[in-house]
């Protein structure tokens, strides 16, 4: 048994269980948190895109609110996931570093409270619907981490038999702990966005009736990218543009849902992705990637907040928001608690959603242990050396000015050295299964998820090669 927190909503908890209440009678919203795989700044319409067509998300920003400086924790998948579902620094958790792999002991702990215990402990119904990548043993697994529900891939999509040298067990398509298809071909890797759609939207109708938090992290628009025919053809035959409309077209499905359920005002949804553009994305007007240094395009990300009535429609926040704030910022506005007995890295930032006029309560921001933006300096670890930016007038990070800056440099590596020292001095283990394996080691009867949705004979655009576009 897992330890649980007991607070003084414990009995509410209980009673909502038995009576479950809509979020509107509750009085709390629903939340649906949007994770996209390696989408960069740039990708979209609301952020300069003109390559991509994206007017889900361009309406969803009309609507709501872009907020132009909010950042990631890492700049790779598992670490980024980590922080984001407990409100911690990934190093904090030992869940920094390299991703999780199939059949891994190590894993996201389930001594570590997410964003779905939280909100589970206050009569939420949550869902995990696409890519989890925090472990794929049982003990690991959204279901073990306050998941009412679970859909989805355990782990990153590129991690599967067509990836050359490395001899990964079949790919599976899990519902709730039960691996019920997999993932061996074109057809099934095309189906993963609508699929993980189709079980975010049913989840919704479902749950209509009650307060209800979903984490939606797409698999899409990580390498390989594979899409219907139709959709490559709508761009053109381009599959990571037809991935990033595809994308849209789903949070496009999502929001009509919230709308024509009647419950879109009191419902959050966030839009963002998980770290810096992958290979054929951009972090345009950004410097960076995905992995790298610690650029911003690294780790500042594409979001929107959307809940119509809350937050003021056309908004702008440039304040500085992370997504470790998000697990705090819910608790504020869903009645939760933040755990006491442990550091917690983030800050609750509900106010820059709801008040244009306030403020971040962040004086610095921290990259990893590579990276520190104060106001509009930031200072960034090119292998040891310091290079120092003026984002107000360079954002691109072109123009090193460290030489003309010798003290801020000495108090930005300062404060870098410090934070360093301050999570490193109270990291907590990863969690760690013993006896390890692969979920699958044969596909066996197994469907294709092709199969399994019908489409076994769907017609793709895309390659189920890994290998990167050569870079121009
Ligand atoms: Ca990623």
């Amino acid at each position: 048994m897992k330890h649980k927190i007991v607070s003084p909503t414990v009995l509410f908890a209980l009673s909502a269980i038995f009576f479950p209440l809509a979020a509107a009678e509750t009085g709390k919203p629903n939340v649906v948190f949007i994770f996209i795989d390696d989408m960069g700044y740039g990708d979209i319409g609301p952020f300069g895109s003109t390559k991509n067509k994206t007017p889900n998300l361009d309406r969803m920003a009309a609507e709501g609110m872009k907020l132009t400086d909010f950042y990631v924790s890492a700049t790779a998948c598992t670490p980024s996931r980590a922080a984001l579902m407990t409100g911690c620094y990934a190093d904090r958790i030992s869940m920094d570093g390299r991703v999780c792999f199939p059949g891994e002991a190590r894993g996201l702990n389930p001594e570590e409270t997410t964003i779905a215990e939280m909100l589970k402990a206050q009569g939420y119904a949550t869902g995990c619907f696409g890519k989890w990548h925090l472990g794929d043993m049982p003990q690991l697994m959204p279901l073990n981490h306050g998941f009412d529900e679970y859909e989805g891939i355990p782990y990153s999509n590129d991690m599967w038999v067509h990836l050359q040298k490395r001899d990964f067990p079949p790919l599976p398509w899990m519902k709730q702990d039960k691996a019920v298809a997999h993932i061996p071909d074109a057809p099934s890797q095309a189906l993963l966005i609508d699929a993980i759609t189709n079980a975010t939207v049913d989840f919704i109708k479902r749950k209509k009736d009650e307060a209800f938090f979903v984490y939606m992290p797409h698999a899409a628009v990580h390498l390989p990218r594979l899409v219907k025919k139709e959709e490559g053809d709508r761009a053109d035959g381009d599959a990571t543009r037809a991935q990033v409309e595809a994308v849209d077209a789903s949070v496009g499905r999502v929001l009509e849902t919230l709308r024509e359920l009647g419950i879109a005002e009191n419902t959050l949804v966030f839009f963002t992705s998980d770290n810096g553009p992958a290979a054929g994305l951009s972090p345009a007007p950004l410097r960076g990637g995905k992995g790298g240094p610690r650029y911003e395009g690294n780790m500042r990300m594409p979001t929107l907040a959307w809940w119509p009535g809350k937050i003021p429609a056309g908004s702008v926040c440039s304040e500085i928001g992370r997504s470790i704030d998000i697990f705090p910022t819910l608790a504020k506005l869903c009645g939760g608690e933040v755990p006491t007995d442990r550091i917690i890295d983030g800050k609750d930032i509900s106010s820059l959603l709801t008040n244009p006029d306030a403020k971040s309560p962040h004086s610095e921001l921290y990259y990893e242990y590579e990276g520190i933006r104060q106001g509009n300096w930031k200072l960034v670890k090119i292998r040891k050396a310091s290079r120092l930016f003026d984002l107000a007038t360079d954002i691109g990070e072109q123009t090193d000015i460290a030489a003309k800056h010798p003290e801020k440099v000495a108090e930005l590596e300062k404060l870098l050295v410090e934070h360093k020292a301050k999570v490193t001095s109270a990291r907590r283990p990863a969690g760690a299964v013993a006896n390890a394996k692969p979920i699958l080691t044969e596909p066996g009867d197994l469907p294709s998820l092709a199969e399994y949705m019908g489409e076994a004979n769907l017609k793709t655009v895309g390659t189920i090669y890994k290998t990167p576009p050569k870079k121009k």
